[in-house]
């Protein structure tokens, strides 16, 4: 009767900390997932002057190796402003190990690879091929004088079809900017 009863208290421990592992890791997931989370100050609206103030940063989180804006990539943060409004990326590169840069480009299927001409004139950081390294940033300005979808793409080889975009909604049905998540691409 003694052996089985110690067995059976061994197998329950191991069960017990094999529980402990799993929702160790669980709770590890949420966290990251609970990082994608929108920031109220990174968006700034004065309608008197038209103007949308975003503040984007490169490589916020470690999310996809850094290759991330605020946190999100392929798509999974939606930025939308009234079309003609002032834009303002108040751009910066946190990414401690990689340069990136912005260019804001047209939806399309196929992510380029590397640079390719903005949608609207003045809607890139330049340096878009080489980035910006760490700590590194600049401000970007620019009127979007048509309405429709576009990427906030990083235009650095390779991190955008790695997934370094997320998504500008230019539109004639808002009157003021805002921020949302939705779907990852
Ligand atoms: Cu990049």
């Amino acid at each position: 009767m003694r052996r089985p009863m110690r067995w059976t208290m061994r197998v329950r421990r191991g069960l017990l900390l094999a529980g402990t592992l799993l929702l160790g890791a669980v709770g590890a997931r949420a966290q990251s997932a609970k990082s994608g989370k929108i920031d109220p100050t990174w968006l700034r609206a004065d309608a008197a002057s038209k103007t949308a103030e975003f503040k984007l940063v490169a490589g916020l989180t470690e999310a996809n190796g850094g290759m991330n804006f605020n946190g999100f990539g392929r798509g999974g943060l939606v930025l939308t402003v009234p079309r003609g409004w002032n834009v303002v990326f108040h751009f910066k590169n946190e990414d401690p190990n990689l340069p990136h840069s912005v260019e804001v480009i047209a939806d399309v299927e196929v992510i380029p690879v590397g640079p390719v001409p903005p949608a609207f004139e003045h809607a890139t950081t330049g340096r878009i091929e080489q980035g910006f390294p760490t700590g590194q940033g600049t401000d970007v300005r620019f009127v979007p004088g048509k309405a429709g979808s576009f990427l906030i793409f990083c235009a650095v080889p390779g991190h955008g079809v790695a997934g370094m975009w997320i998504r500008l909604a230019v539109s004639d049905a808002v009157d003021k900017p805002a921020l949302a998540t939705a779907p990852e691409r």
